[in-house]
């Protein structure tokens, strides 16, 4: 294990301790007003409304702490011990840290850990293992894939030859027979799973095996399930997959940014995608952050967390399939569900008019395409609701039956304005019992 660097170290007249500085919050109130008020706005809005966005979360306070440090100052191009710039010494050393941890949490051979976003991660994935041209086989973005994974605006799709599959229109599930006969058909030269909105579980072995026989790599961007796979709640795609993406800010409660695993034959070329390939310098504060992040993911306390979240989502499945609300697929192995509108019978009531409704009464969600949609994607036929914000604030599964209720009863006539403030006044009541972490 990398040993920690005592300040002692380095030379300089001594200056006061971290701890002992100005409270640097302070001073932003007095010295930018106005961008102190946008702050303190949305931290009212985070800690007055209930949080259903699947991929937000709450940062562990330490994160936070680490993410607005003086590492932000620092540039250090390259990597530890092999960089651009003088100083790195103790950059280096939280970098390294970083890398530790996030192999021991996920038991793979190689972690990067400099990609600023998941984005980023999976463009560096495709820059290291695929040239111009190459067919990659992915899920659709309509079915909950995501827009790195092939959508025609994004880089992935302008570079490279994304081929998709979707959903078995019965299950709502992943259909393992058409991807493994569009892998044969396609030939391509990775095969990705991982989603944004997909409420299931992965079959990596099966995975593995069509990845084999189609002769293609096979990466998973768990993104979404990151904490539940490193709570080991969720099949791990780790053993089976040649490459694993993730961000560290959803389930796993870590800095928004990105972080790459790979077998050890991949290191240089994903090393070398990362940076210089489409990055210059890490952001080393947010790096640092990560490395508490994958500390506090390694306690028995996030395992309990995770298991939460999972216990959270059934709860609020349950609660809103008994007041006639569907799941797509039938509920949810994981912190997601997707709410289908369209048994409630009304034209009228789209993804986003109960986004816009439920906002109202500071419950907060976003409209989801759900598969075989047929509304477009800034008005869908879904909402997608998500349980880890809310869990990590200490609700259980008798607020979510609260929860599941209010949502449902606001569904069903998202015009009762009276109803939204209603709502919203128990909603205040509700997570005064609740604070985020501070
Ligand atoms: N935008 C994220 C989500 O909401 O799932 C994925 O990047």
């Amino acid at each position: 294990m990398t040993q920690p660097v005592s300040t002692s170290k380095v030379t300089g007249p001594t200056i006061p301790a971290w701890t002992e500085q100005p409270d640097p919050r302070q001073l932003l109130s007095e010295r930018d007003p106005e961008i102190y008020a946008a702050i303190e706005s949305e931290r009212q809005r985070q800690t007055n409304g209930i949080e259903l966005i699947a991929s937000e979360n709450y940062v562990f306070p330490e994160v936070l702490a680490a993410a607005g440090s003086v590492l932000t100052n620092k540039y250090a191009e390259g990597y530890p011990g092999r960089r651009y710039y003088g100083g790195c010494q103790y950059v280096d050393v939280a970098e390294k840290i970083a890398i530790e941890r996030a192999l021991a949490l996920f038991g793979a051979e190689h972690a990067n850990v400099q990609p600023h976003s998941g984005a980023q991660a999976n463009a560096a994935v495709y820059m290291a293992l695929l040239a111009p041209g190459d067919t990659v086989l992915a899920m659709k973005l309509d079915h909950g894939g995501h827009l790195s994974h092939g959508f025609h605006l994004n880089s992935s799709g302008h570079y490279y030859n994304f081929v998709h599959y979707g959903l078995d229109p019965e299950t709502e599930q992943l259909d393992y027979d058409l991807i493994r006969q569009t892998a044969l058909e396609q030939r391509p030269r990775l095969l990705l799973v991982g989603a944004s909105a997909y409420p299931r579980h992965f079959d990596f072995p099966l995975l593995r095996a069509i990845a084999d026989e189609a002769g293609c790599l096979l990466m998973m961007d768990m993104a979404h399930v990151a904490g539940l796979v490193a709570a080991k709640l969720h099949p791990d795609p780790v053993p089976y997959c040649d490459v694993v993406t993730t961000t560290t800010h959803k389930t796993l409660r870590g800095p928004r940014g990105g972080l790459i695993l790979c077998r050890k034959e991949h290191a240089r070329a994903i090393d070398r995608a990362v940076f210089p390939g489409i990055q210059g310098g890490p952001l080393m504060h947010v790096i640092a952050a990560k490395a508490v992040g994958f500390k506090l993911a390694q306690q028995a306390a996030f395992r309990r967390y995770q298991q939460q979240i999972l216990d959270n989502a059934q709860a609020l499945s349950d609660s809103l399939q008994r007041q006639g609300l569907r799941s797509v697929s039938g509920g949810t192995d994981n912190h997601l569900l997707l709410v289908d509108l369209n048994p409630l019978n009304n034209e009228a009531i789209t993804g986003k008019v109960v986004e816009t409704a439920l906002d109202n009464a500071s419950i907060h969600c976003n409209k989801n395409m759900i598969p075989f949609d047929k509304r477009k994607a800034m008005v869908t036929s879904g909402i997608r609701l998500g349980t880890p914000a809310a869990t990590t604030r200490g609700m259980k599964q008798g607020e979510f039956e609260r929860i599941g209720g209010w949502i449902a009863s606001i569904a069903h006539d998202p015009k009762d304005s009276a109803l939204q403030e209603s709502v919203r006044d128990e909603v205040l009541e509700m997570v005064q019992a609740f604070p985020p972490p501070a």
